[in-house]
């Protein structure tokens, strides 16, 4: 959830500063365009003074947009708890596979992707959980839209990804990168359950309903 939240913080705030830059930008270009046809435009071509400003201010805008970009990619991150759980996804054409090395029976996964055989990645709720996402053909890419997560997975190549889902929910999951003829059909759910559901789901139980 923290990434959704602040990846929302950071949309509104460059979205803010874009739109006001942009604002500024055009009543300035308005403002040359009347006052050169109605001949008012001083005869001075050079302001140095107004320059210094206008480059000042633009180096202010843009020293700001890059600390506070990189502050709030840091707070995204927060530090990984003692013991993350692990989750192996692999994503092929033209769906996904979760396996859990961790659990007692090392389950796994998977599905079709076709109508309503969609996997499910359940994971506890308030621990860290780390994704080691690859791919076994070509390049597919793992977004949950609602929860502002995307990574890609590339054959022959692990990335890695923790968050933390500090509330019991589902999200529907797609591939973001197009990846051939059934790339729109690979859905998946990911599932957050209180951690003791969690357990009793991966000591063999059925999935959580
Ligand atoms: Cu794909």
């Amino acid at each position: 959830m923290r990434q959704r939240h602040v990846f929302g913080t950071v949309f509104t705030v460059e979205a803010v500063v874009a739109a006001g830059v942009f604002l500024a930008v055009l009543a300035v270009l308005v403002l040359a365009l009347v006052r050169r046809r109605t001949g008012s435009a001083a005869e001075r071509s050079e302001r140095p003074r107004l320059e210094a400003y206008y480059v000042g201010a633009l180096a202010a805008f843009a020293v700001f947009l890059v600390a506070w970009t990189a502050w709030q990619n840091h707070e995204e991150h927060p530090a990984v708890g003692p013991k993350p759980l692990r989750v192996d996804v692999t994503g092929f054409q033209w769906c996904w596979t979760f396996r859990y090395p961790e659990a007692p029976d090392r389950r796994s996964v998977s599905g079709t992707c076709k109508g309503e055989d969609m996997p499910t990645l359940v994971v506890p709720t308030g621990r860290s959980v780390q994704l080691r996402l690859t791919s076994r053909d070509v390049i597919h890419s793992l977004w949950v839209p609602g929860l502002r997560y995307k990574m890609d997975a590339f054959p022959h190549h692990v990335n890695t990804f923790t968050f933390t889902l500090d509330r019991a929910g589902r999200w529907r999951g797609r591939c973001a990168e197009f990846c051939g003829q059934r790339h729109w059909t690979m859905d998946f759910w990911i599932k957050a359950v209180p951690p003791r559901e969690y357990d009793r789901w991966a000591h063999g139980g059925t999935a959580p309903a």
